[in-house]
C-alpha cells in the first residue's frame, strides 16, 4: 500500500521536494529590488547597505517631482530623470562602494548606498 503511494507520488513528492529546496534561493537570486520611498521629501531610508549586484529602487510617493542623482564629485552612477507621482527608477550596484545621491530639484535631500558584501 505505502508503496504504490510512493510510486504513484513519487513524480509530485520530488517536485515538492524540488521547490521546498529551490524556492527561497530562486527568490533571492531573482534579486527582488531594495526599495527606498521617496515621500515627504526625504528618501526613506536615508542609507541603506546592499550586496553587490542588488538593485535598488526609488518609488516616489509625493506630489512633486523629485530626481535621483549621483552626489557632486561621484562617480554618475544615479542620474534618474524626473521622476513624477508613482514613477520608480531603477539602478543596479555591481561595484562596491558608498554612493552618495541627492534630489537635484531640492538638494537638502540626500541619501547615501552601501554596497558591500
Ligand atoms: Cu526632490
Amino acid at each position: 500500500m505505502f508503496r504504490s503511494f510512493l510510486a504513484n507520488h513519487r513524480s509530485a513528492l520530488f517536485a515538492l521536494a524540488t521547490c521546498v529546496a529551490l524556492g527561497p534561493s530562486v527568490g533571492f537570486a531573482a534579486g527582488a529590488p531594495t526599495t527606498v520611498d521617496v515621500s515627504r521629501f526625504t528618501f526613506g531610508p536615508k542609507e541603506i547597505t546592499v550586496a553587490p549586484g542588488s538593485t535598488v529602487r526609488w518609488i516616489n510617493h509625493d506630489e512633486v517631482p523629485h530626481t535621483v542623482a549621483s552626489a557632486q564629485g561621484q562617480e554618475k552612477v544615479m542620474g534618474s530623470k524626473a521622476m513624477d507621482t508613482d514613477d520608480r527608477y531603477d539602478v543596479t550596484f555591481s561595484k562596491e562602494g558608498d554612493y552618495a545621491y541627492y534630489c537635484t530639484v531640492h538638494p537638502f535631500m540626500t541619501g547615501v548606498v552601501h554596497v558591500h558584501k
